[in-house]
């Protein structure tokens, strides 16, 4: 390689660098189950609203089947699925939380 090429590699931006992350929605289902004040404990917990958007977006999902509580970069998105179907299975309730991407 010649040094003309070196210095030129190094100034060539590498382009995916440059790029926003993609992003990823994450959901929470509904099912006939999970206690309404649950699913506002854990979009309070875990999606950080107040009361009354977790309220909202509770019954969103109660009467339309789901609703998208935040949308993040592929590892925070990821966490947020694992952390709230744990904390719901050790509730010993069938809450589904999900990702798809933005
Ligand atoms: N449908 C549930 C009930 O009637 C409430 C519920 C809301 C469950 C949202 C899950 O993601 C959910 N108790």
């Amino acid at each position: 390689m010649t040094r003309h090429h070196q210095v030129h590699d190094e100034q060539v931006a590498d382009k995916s660098k440059l790029q926003p992350p993609p992003m990823y929605k994450v959901i929470l289902n509904n099912d006939d189950y999970t206690p309404m004040d649950f699913v506002v404990e854990v979009l309070i917990k875990f999606f950080r609203m107040d009361q009354e958007r977790a309220t909202d977006t509770m019954l969103t999902i109660h009467y339309k089947g789901r609703a998208i509580c935040g949308v993040y970069s592929a590892e925070i998105a990821e966490t947020k699925v694992v952390q709230v179907n744990q904390y719901a299975r050790e509730h010993q309730h069938p809450l589904l939380c999900s990702m798809e991407k933005a």
